[in-house]
């Protein structure tokens, strides 16, 4: 089968003339519902000699982890749905960025880090192996959680595979996620970016968060967080700002001295009204709108390391709704990344386009 036939062959077109009307199909082609679920149908390469041999730009790693949530578990079953949170299958077309991402950028999915449940220390530390790994790679490792004390290993794991070059980091989040301890529990999932100040892998003044909100931390967790520099963007100041206003300033205060960024995306920095399905849900968010196109407006404007999607909690979750939102998260990414390679100059990664457009909306 030629490219071009590939092309033409795709459910929205008709089948030429004289095709085989019962053609099989290559994996990739089929619809999303059918055949293992890698993310987008994408090789799903988890050897690290592999990844190595193979140096992927963007590799999918996931993280199924929430022995440390406070409050919902859940979040375990986070990257399977994500993974799963698809209709498209074959090339995919962002029309939002014109540009087709998988001619640009070779993305793998590498699996999900050998976590087994009960044991924090032993899950972090084979998620920052995990990360560390595809990192090492070359590949930009985009993670999907997981309840978000896995960004500790995670973004931990990048900050060492970018040095000597500094990392910011910008964090969505209705949460601060900097408390001490939770019940005495110093890798909790509300503590992660405390840890990550105090191990030296990112500093405060360039730990950036947006979209906090509600009735969490208190005045000396605030205190705290002043101290190291942290500099967060209420919700309240999206409301009054924009969010395209603030997150540029986020991006500012991120790479004030750093190069390159890790972002985190907590998905309950969306309103639970379109996220419902998260551990710890708190009202008067963003729209998921919003929350897409600051992707796409970070990633498309700096040097991204590393980035997270975590705390979808499918149990909790309506019509995918939720998955479906951290799925697009990481699909805008992608091809906010696609069009700075194109953009930088760098060829097509198929002459013809190897792949067709087989997945139409609906
Ligand atoms: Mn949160």
């Amino acid at each position: 089968m030629t490219d071009e036939d590939r092309r033409i062959r795709g459910i929205n077109d008709e089948a030429p003339p004289g095709g085989d009307p019962y053609e099989a199909y290559d994996d990739f082609n089929l619809p999303s519902y059918i055949g293992l679920p890698s993310f987008q149908k994408l090789p799903w390469i988890t050897e690290a000699a592999a990844l190595a041999e193979r140096r992927p730009h963007v590799a999918i790693v996931g993280a199924p982890f929430d022995d440390a949530v406070s409050h919902r578990p859940g979040a375990r079953f986070g990257p399977r749905a994500i993974r799963q949170a698809s209709y498209h299958a074959g090339a995919i077309n962002s029309l939002q960025l014109g540009i087709e991402p998988f001619d640009y950028l070779d993305v793998v999915d590498a699996g999900d880090a050998p976590v087994v449940p009960m044991d924090i220390d032993r899950g972090h530390e084979v998620i920052r192996r995990k990360v560390l790994e595809v990192a090492r790679a070359g590949a930009i490792p985009i993670v999907l959680g997981g309840d978000h004390s896995i960004t500790y290993p995670s973004a931990s794991a990048v900050a060492e595979a970018v040095a000597p070059r500094g990392l910011g980091i910008v964090h969505f989040d209705a949460h601060a996620d900097t408390a001490l301890s939770t019940w005495g529990n110093l890798r909790s999932h509300g503590t992660p970016m405390r840890r990550l100040i105090q191990s030296g892998a990112v500093s405060g003044r360039n730990f950036v968060q947006v979209g906090l909100r509600g009735y969490w931390p208190g005045p000396s967790t605030l205190a705290w967080m002043r101290e190291q520099g942290m500099r967060w963007h209420l919700m309240t100041e999206i409301e009054e700002r924009g969010a395209e206003a603030v997150v540029a300033d986020a991006i500012a205060e991120a790479l004030d001295g750093p190069e390159v960024i890790y972002l985190s995306v907590d998905i309950d920095v969306v309103d639970p009204g379109m996220a419902p399905g998260t551990g710890t849900p708190e009202p008067g968010g963003m729209l998921t709108r919003e929350l897409l196109r600051a992707v796409r407006q970070i990633v498309g404007s700096v040097e991204l390391a590393g980035m997270d999607v975590v705390e979808v909690a499918p149990p909790f979750d309506h019509a995918e709704v939720t998955a479906t939102a951290a799925h697009r998260c990481v699909l805008e990414a992608i091809s906010a990344l696609a069009v700075r390679r194109r953009d930088a100059g760098e060829p097509k990664l198929h002459a013809g386009g190897n792949v067709s457009q087989t997945s139409g909306g609906g």
